[in-house]
């Protein structure tokens, strides 16, 4: 039986893992990887794309294991001198990463969609396998807390997620388009993959993108989520803390619910499948926290195989 192409939305850190996962079990040319962002920003006058980094870090073997973001063996010069000016040092920028933004900010200027920039990069980067923004637009993520709006960045890394979450909203979202290649590569998908990213900040941000919701529905290809929570704890990030100052309960039923008709199967470590056992979608139980690089290869498997399994 052929798959056909296989599609995955992912935010950072926790869809990244999965995405180099399935990378190493699938040829190169059947993944598109559609990255969130909606916590893009710009910062020191630099475009700063912390999902599509992560994302072709991670793809790069450039990943900083420790981190989750920016590169392995980063050097920190350009961080140290700018502290020593007074200037802003809340989001650190190592300097091999500060290239990656600078030259995108230059191609962004010159008139490049971010969508060819980040093609190239990757390719660059020896990445065979095509990572997509979800638009080529502006989708900017803000948080509404007891303070009023604030940036996404300003929320998660300089107040640490600490503000209480009581709304969010992805502005620009209504008037933006799929980057190119989104719809035509939802449409052909074998298989749609929603990496255990945050669903608020991380998946919805790209199905709030006008006409991407409505491909995966059309699409006829199965859907397949894996949770980002395992006991009722995010693997990593403020997703369980969210989700509670939302008024939902932090569990991989509650994602569940989150995606609801969406999801034809949905992915859950193995103590939470009888909590989702009810939940519409069929369900697979497995080792979902991805320590090694095997863990991350077995779990694309177990994905793949879900999809497979709904398909037939
Ligand atoms: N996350 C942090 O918690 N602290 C940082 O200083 C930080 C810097 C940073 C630089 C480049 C980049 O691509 C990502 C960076 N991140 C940092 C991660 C990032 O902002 C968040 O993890 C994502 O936006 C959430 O997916």
């Amino acid at each position: 039986m052929t798959r056909g192409p296989v599609v995955a939305l992912s935010g950072g850190v926790g869809g990244a893992k999965l995405a180099l996962g399935l990378s190493r079990v699938l040829p190169a040319s059947d993944l598109t990887v559609i990255a969130n962002t909606g916590d893009d920003f710009e910062h020191l006058g630099l475009s700063i794309c912390p999902d599509i980094d992560t994302l072709t870090y991670a793809l790069a073997g450039l990943d900083n294991p420790a981190t989750g973001w920016g590169r392995r063996d980063e050097t920190w010069s350009f961080m140290d001198s700018i502290k020593a000016l007074g200037g802003e040092d809340w989001f650190r920028l190592g300097d091999r990463d500060l290239a990656v933004h600078v030259e995108r900010t230059r191609r962004l200027r010159s008139g490049e969609a971010l969508s060819q920039i980040t093609i190239d990069f990757a390719a660059r980067l020896g990445i065979g396998v095509r990572i997509l923004p979800m638009s080529d637009d502006p989708v900017r993520t803000r948080v509404l807390s007891d303070g009023g709006w604030i940036d996404f960045q300003d929320y998660f890394v300089r107040q640490q997620c600490r503000p209480v979450v009581r709304a969010l909203s992805f502005d620009g979202a209504p008037m933006s388009q799929p980057a190119p290649g989104v719809i035509q590569a939802l449409r052909t998908a074998g298989a749609i993959v929603i990496c255990p990213s945050n669903p608020f900040i991380s998946i919805e941000p790209i199905l709030a993108v006008p006409g991407i919701r409505e491909a995966i529905e059309a699409s006829g290809a199965p859907v397949v989520a894996v949770s980002p929570i395992i006991g009722g704890k995010a693997v990593k990030g403020p997703t369980a803390k969210m989700m509670a100052e939302l008024g939902m309960d932090a569990t991989a039923l509650g994602v569940a619910l989150r995606y609801g008709d969406l999801l034809n199967g949905y992915v859950v470590e193995h103590e939470d499948a009888a909590d989702v056992a009810g939940f519409g979608a069929r369900v697979t139980a497995a080792k979902t926290l991805m320590q090694s690089l095997e863990d991350r290869e077995a779990l694309a498997r177990v994905v793949l195989e879900a999809a497979d399994s709904l398909r037939r």
